[in-house]
Parts: structure tokens; C-alpha cells; sequence
């Protein structure tokens, strides 16, 4: 960084501000802000980034950038942003930035038609142009890809989800049923599978990975839905400001008075499992019946399970089951008073247990003593295997309920996605389109075993992301004929080790854990703390700068408080007794047996040693994603990254700090780093013959671009170390590329100078 030259220093609201540096000192850098009133503060050096000539000018690709670093990076996002432009590339990354309102014609029939067959770059950066790239690499190289949209929650991961579905299935379809069935399963998964969160008023409570299969002429021909953790906890509690999923309001809201009587439906408020968050309707999501008749009514959205074949009885399955839940989750108990300790149901219960017992095909006594006692085998006395009923306190039949509204409406999630999987069947399918809508890292102040696992699921795809960029940097050095292949980054196998390695991983001891006759969470952080002793992840705290991500999984209370909550979480919650289990199993109802019948979460772990079958909730997610990555490796990829432009979820307001800790947080700034390890900067000859042209005399400007950039640098004697010239483009060493601008703007007599040279070496 030269003195006088504008830097980006940090800002704690807008992320970076520009400055020039008045001084060096041992402790830091000395900035005086550009602003009118900002006053002169001390920086750290690694924190202060130099920052382009023109702060105003943006680019498509991050990459064509003199200088890439966080600041610029920032920057040209939040130029582009202000204009509307909310896509932008660094090199074949897409970064998406949630606009938060309805950009017009962004997504039109006419802007999907103009991006089809395009390379990239050829066109603005699009969600649209990622999608037809994954379409001609399918068809080009006949291999299956992957599109990886990643983000914090609400940063628009499904919405730009939905715009490739719907992008692929318009582009490549043949105009079928099942292209338009592929689209319309999505607001069957939202309605049982979003709820509405403190930072997304839809937010998706589970990952997803959508395939589209392709025949062999390279047409739609069906499609394939993974879904990934749904999340429990909300089905019985949530916070104030937030709400269920949302069919619950949708059959309160919306059913006919037909179906209401027969479910004996009542306002949210009523029931136990709403009323403690937020229990308002909300126009665009559930009825029309409080802001005016303009807006779509429930009797609408049941069109899409229409259009997907889902007829009235199955609809009628599915809302007997909802409704099912919620009278579950009525039944109050109190305390029996007898010496046994045991609790039964409150008298003002019974009803809601003979609705909850009809709904769900149960025996309304069988139920109540489910719900109250629990069934142990005792080894007492040598009589192995005798059954006896223990009775439950009032907390423990609260648990119990919750357990079963719990194992029940995720039986019935996991029901949803296998009929949506029946609407757009194929019997052969040559490659596939996966688009992988997950969430990113999260970290709450009580952070809870399903944050654990998506914490540890994007390690692994933090692993790949790396992988494939490295990758595809090499790969391109190649293409181009660059004749270097090496690109140096940090990778954090150890850290995915500490989680998922047999007998010591952290998933392994969590199961051994539990499997103790008194499970308890010191034991178990000290078991982990003990098994990995000299474990930097777990024993340094917050590291410096690198890479935000990498930060947070330094700090070792971070880890350590996940295990404490998960470790009660799970035994205390998720756990169903086996009494209610068979009790649900062995259901009147076939809708409902079947439910369980066929959900992947019982059986096999049932058999374990009668135990309960919380034990892999942790490794089943491990072989899931595992074999989610597998399948990503065999793909080509592409990776779209979401960022939220601000926590009041606006329009037009770019809150730089936030929106610069979501680019730490998913990596982007690594690969910026991971670049600096070869050639990040380039720019294609075209480019440079058109930004440099003018300081050339006629005959020069004559030149083919590519001959033209030649010249100039051989004339001006750079050292090669620093640039290298691919078949397209000029690649440079970090910080390279603004050296040579400086020198090609520098006096004219230095121009001059400059401009004989070249025609020397013509001759
Ligand atoms: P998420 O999927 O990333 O969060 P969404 O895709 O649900 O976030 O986006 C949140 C909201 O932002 C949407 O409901 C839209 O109102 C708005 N939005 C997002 N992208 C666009 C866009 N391109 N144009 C217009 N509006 C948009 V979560 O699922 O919570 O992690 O679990
Ligand atoms: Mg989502």
C-alpha cells in the first residue's frame, strides 16, 4: 500500500470505510478517514486493504478487480446492489443478494429464454446463467451436477432454489405434467416443512436436495427430493415471535367448515402447541379472510396438492393427522397425589384426548396409559425380561406427549416428501441436476443439536467447496496454458475428524454416552475434552482473522455449550417410549400405521437392545450426509452463495458488517485467500485493449488485442513472476494487476517512452 492511496479500513456498521493511512506504527495502522467527520483511528495491518482508484466503478466478476480483497469484494457487492444488480460472480461462484422485493421482469419467461445456450459471462451474472452452465456441462461433458446454494436464513437460498427449478424445467422440459410438477411440489414441502422465524417469515426447517433427471436426449423427465434434519423442537414450542409450520394456520385458517367440524379445528389460540408464539395469520401465507379478499386464499394453495395428484382423501390423511397433533398437544396432566407419584390426565383433558385418539386411530384408554406410564423390562431377580408399568410424573408425561407429537408430524413430513416423490416418477434417467438448499452455519446464544448438525454439515461442505475451487482454479490455469498447478489453502479435515472419527468423534461418544445407565452432560464434555486433550479446535480460543469461519470454530465455548444443550436435548425430548411407539404402530388407522411403518426412523433401531431410538439421530444424520457428499463428488458443482442484505428484511438498506460476516462466514473471503495462492486477478485481452487503447498511438491500436497486450508488457519489462498470459486472458499475481494500471497511467513522458519501447520489440 503506497502512502496517499485510499484503503479500506473497518467500519463496525458499513464493514469498511475509506481512509488513507497517515502513519505505521508498531500496533497498527494510523487511518484518517475520507468522510467529512470521521475522526483519525488506529487499524490492525492485517484488517486494511487497499482499495480500487474508482470506489464507484463495479464488475461482473469480482476477479476483473485490480486489488481483490474483503474491502473490494464488499464494495463492488454493495455498488452492484444499490443498481439493482444483485448477482455477482467471483470467477464461477455466483453471490446472491436478497433484494427483498420483486425485481421486474428479473425472472420473466423472456429473461429465461435469453439465457438459455449462453456461456458464463456472457450475460449479467444470473441465478438463470449458473443453471444453464450445469445444463450444458451435463450435456457436454454427460455427467450429473450440482448446484450448492448456501446462506444464512433468509438470505434467499430457496428462493434462488426455486429459480433453477423452474429455469430448467421451462429451458429443457418437455412440456409435461411432470415439468410442472416439479415446480409445484415446492409449496407442499413449505407448508408442512417452512415456518415463519424471527429472520424468515418462511423460513425452510429442513435441507433439501432436489434432482432433476435427464433422458438421454437430455429432456426432463422426473425428479427426485432428499430432505435432510426436519426440525422438531418447533412442532411443540416455539419462540414468541415465531410460529409452527405453517399448515397448522393454514387448516385453522382456511378449511371449510366441513372439514373444521370433523377435526374439530378452533382458532390458534386454542391450542397449546400455537399459543405460546405468535398465532397471527398472515395475508400472503395463510387466509384472505383479514386483509381483504385480493389476496390468495388457503382453497388456492390446495390447488398445488391438487396439481401434483393428491386427491381428497389423501388430503383429508394428511390435515386428520395435523389436526392430531395439535389436540395432542391439549392433553394437560396433573399429579395423582398417591403415593406412587404417578400423574393422570386433567379431567378438562378428556375430550381432547378422545378428538386426539379418534384423529390418530388409537384406543383413547391405551393412549392415556401410554401417555402415563412407561413400559421397563427388569432383570430384577434373575426374572429377566419382566414387563412392568412404571408410572410417569406430570414433567415426564409432558415429555412423553411432546415426544409423540413429535415422532408423529415428522413421520407425516417424511410421508409428504415420499408422495411428492411418486408425482414425478421416471424408470430411466441418464444425468441429473441436484440443486442442494441447506442451511448455512448458525450460531444462536443457545445453540441446539440440530444447529450442531448443520454446523458440522457445513464443514464437510465447506471441505468441498474448498476441494472444487482449488479444482477448478488449476483447471483453469490449465485450459489456459499457464503452466502452473499449484494453489496452496488450509484444510479442516481435523475438524470434521473431531465430529464424525469412529470411537473418538464426538458423535461416537454422544451414542456412548447415552448408552451409560446415567447419561450426563458433564461426563460426556469431559469424555470429549479427555479423548482430545491437545485438540486445538477445543482447547484455543477465538483465533485471529483468516477466515471468520474458522474463527467461530475456535472458540472453544462455542463447541463445548453446543454438547451441553444437545446432550438434554436429545435424552430428554426426542426420545419415544416404546409403549407409545407400538401403540402408534399398531394404529386403527392405516394412514397412520403406515406412517410409521414406513418411516425410516424406527425399525432397525427399535431392535437395538430395546433400547430407545435416539442413539444415531447424530451418526444417522453422519451416513446421510455422507453419502450426500459422495454424491456431490460425483457431480460437477457449482456453487451459489446467499447473502441477506439486512436483519430489518428491506429493500434498498445494505448493512455492510452483517453482510461482510456472511462472506467470512461462507467462505468467500477464503477463496479470495486461496486465490492470492496463485493468479486471482485476470482480465481477458479485450478488456485491457479497451481500457488502455487511448494512451496508445494509431499504429499500435492496429494491433489484435491479444498482440497488443503483448507488446505492452514485454515493453514494459514486468517482471514475469508477476502476470502470465493465458489463451483468453492476463493473469496476475495479487496486486499486480493495479501496478501495471499505475504505470500505464503515469506521465506521458514515461508514455512515450513507454510507447517507443513497444515498437521496438514489434520490430
Ligand atoms: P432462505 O431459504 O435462505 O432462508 P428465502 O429463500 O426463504 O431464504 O428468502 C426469504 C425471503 O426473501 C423470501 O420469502 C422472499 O420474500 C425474499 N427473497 C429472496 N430472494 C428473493 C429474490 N431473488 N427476489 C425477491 N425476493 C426474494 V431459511 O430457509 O430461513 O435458511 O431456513
Ligand atoms: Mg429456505
Amino acid at each position: 500500500m503506497e502512502d496517499g492511496k485510499p484503503v479500506w479500513a473497518p467500519h463496525p456498521v458499513d464493514g469498511f470505510q475509506l481512509g488513507v493511512i497517515v502513519d505505521i506504527g508498531a500496533d497498527g495502522l494510523t487511518i484518517k478517514p475520507l468522510s467529512q467527520k470521521g475522526k483519525t483511528f488506529l487499524a490492525p495491518m492485517n484488517q486494511v486493504f487497499p482499495a480500487e482508484e474508482d470506489v464507484n466503478k463495479h464488475m461482473e466478476d469480482n476477479c476483473s478487480l485490480m486489488y481483490l480483497n474483503e474491502g473490494t469484494l464488499l464494495n463492488n457487492i454493495r455498488v452492484r446492489y444499490s443498481k439493482d444488480k444483485i448477482y455477482t460472480y467471483v470467477a464461477n461462484i455466483l453471490i446472491a443478494v436478497n433484494p427483498y422485493y420483486d425485481i421486474p421482469k428479473h425472472y420473466s419467461p423472456e429473461t429465461i429464454k435469453s439465457y438459455q445456450g449462453r456461456s458464463l459471462g456472457t450475460l449479467p451474472p444470473h441465478v438463470f446463467a449458473i443453471a444453464d452452465k450445469a445444463y450444458r456441462d451435463m450435456r457436454v461433458l454427460k455427467m450429473s451436477q450440482s448446484i450448492i446454494v448456501s446462506g444464512e436464513s433468509g438470505a434467499g437460498k430457496t428462493e434462488n432454489t426455486k429459480f433453477v427449478l423452474r429455469y430448467l424445467t421451462t429451458s429443457y422440459g418437455t412440456g409435461q405434467d411432470i415439468d410442472e410438477r416439479i415446480v409445484e411440489a415446492n409449496p407442499l414441502l413449505e407448508a408442512f416443512g417452512n415456518a415463519k422465524t424471527v429472520r424468515n417469515n418462511n423460513s425452510s426447517r429442513f435441507g433439501k436436495f432436489v434432482e432433476i433427471h435427464f433422458n438421454a436426449k437430455n429432456n426432463v423427465v422426473g425428479g427426485f427430493v432428499s430432505h435432510y434434519l426436519l426440525e422438531k423442537s418447533r412442532i411443540c414450542m416455539q419462540g414468541t415471535e415465531e410460529r409452527n409450520y405453517h399448515i397448522f394456520y393454514r387448516l385453522c385458517a382456511g378449511a371449510s367448515e366441513d372439514i373444521r367440524k370433523r377435526l374439530h379445528l378452533d382458532s390458534p389460540d386454542h391450542f397449546r402447541y400455537l399459543n405460546r408464539g405468535c398465532t397471527r395469520y398472515f395475508a400472503s401465507m395463510d387466509t384472505d379472510k383479514q386483509i381483504g379478499q385480493n389476496r390468495k386464499s388457503p382453497e388456492v394453495q390446495y390447488q398445488s396438492y391438487s396439481s401434483i395428484g393428491l386427491d381428497d382423501t389423501e388430503k383429508l390423511d394428511l390435515f386428520r393427522v395435523v389436526a392430531g397433533v395439535l389436540h395432542l398437544g391439549n392433553i394437560d396432566f396433573e399429579e395423582t397425589g398417591s403415593t406412587s407419584g404417578g400423574c393422570i390426565l386433567m379431567s378438562q383433558s378428556s375430550q381432547t384426548l378422545s378428538y386426539c385418539a379418534d384423529l390418530l386411530g388409537l384406543d383413547q384408554d391405551d393412549l392415556r396409559v401410554s401417555l402415563t406410564t412407561r413400559v421397563m423390562l427388569t432383570t430384577a431377580g434373575g426374572a429377566k425380561g419382566t414387563v412392568i408399568k412404571v408410572p410417569l410424573k406430570v414433567e415426564q408425561a409432558n415429555s412423553a406427549r411432546d415426544a409423540l407429537a413429535k415422532a408423529v408430524y415428522s413421520c407425516l413430513f417424511d410421508h409428504v416428501v415420499r408422495r411428492v416423490n411418486q408425482c414425478f416418477p421416471f424408470k430411466t434417467s441418464s444425468n441429473f441436476i441436484g440443486v442442494l438448499d441447506i442451511a448455512g452455519f448458525e450460531y444462536f446464544e443457545h445453540n441446539s443439536f440440530e444447529q450442531f448438525c448443520i454446523n458440522y454439515c457445513n464443514e464437510k461442505l465447506q471441505q468441498f467447496f474448498n476441494e472444487r475451487i482449488l479444482k477448478e482454479e488449476q483447471e483453469l490455469y490449465q485450459r489456459e496454458g499457464l503452466g502452473v498447478n499449484e494453489v496452496h489453502y488450509v484444510d479442516n479435515q481435523d475438524c470434521i475428524d473431531l465430529v464424525e472419527a469412529r470411537l473418538v468423534g464426538i458423535l461416537d461418544i454422544l451414542d456412548e454416552e447415552n448408552r451409560l445407565p446415567q447419561p450426563s452432560d458433564q461426563h460426556f464434555a469431559e469424555t470429549v475434552h479427555s479423548k482430545h486433550r491437545n485438540h486445538f479446535r477445543l482447547t484455543v480460543p477465538r483465533k485471529s482473522k483468516l477466515a471468520v469461519h474458522r474463527n467461530i470454530r475456535d472458540d472453544e465455548g462455542f463447541i463445548i455449550r453446543h454438547f451441553l444443550c444437545l446432550g438434554g436435548g436429545l435424552k430428554n425430548n426426542d426420545a419415544l417410549h416404546m409403549s407409545l411407539e407400538s401403540l402408534v404402530c399398531e394404529s386403527k388407522d392405516r394412514f397412520v400405521r403406515e406412517l410409521f411403518e414406513n418411516s425410516n426412523n424406527s425399525k432397525d433401531s427399535k431392535q437395538k437392545a430395546g433400547k430407545l431410538s435416539f442413539i444415531s439421530v447424530g451418526n444417522k444424520f453422519k451416513t446421510q450426509l455422507n453419502l450426500l457428499l459422495e454424491k456431490l463428488r460425483s457431480t460437477g458443482s457449482s456453487f451459489i452463495r446467499c447473502v441477506k442484505p439486512n436483519l430489518k428484511m428491506v429493500s434498498h438498506h445494505f448493512e455492510g458488517a452483517q453482510i461482510l460476516s456472511q462472506l467470512q462466514c461462507s467462505g468467500m473471503v477464503s477463496v479470495l485467500d486461496l486465490m492470492q495462492g496463485g493468479f486471482p486477478s485476470r482480465a481477458p485481452f479485450h478488456e485491457l485493449y479497451n481500457m488502455y487503447k487511448q494512451f496508445m498511438p494509431d499504429n499500435l491500436t492496429r494491433l489484435d488485442p491479444r498482440l497488443f497486450c503483448k507488446a505492452l508488457f514485454k515493453a514494459l519489462g514486468l517482471n514475469e513472476n508477476d502476470y502470465k498470459f493465458g489463451l483468453t486472458r492476463v493473469f496476475f499475481r495479487p496486486g499486480k494487476f493495479a501496478e501495471f494500471d499505475q504505470i500505464m497511467k503515469s506521465d506521458p513522458e514515461h508514455l512515450a517512452e513507454l510507447v517507443k519501447k513497444v515498437n521496438q520489440w514489434l520490430v
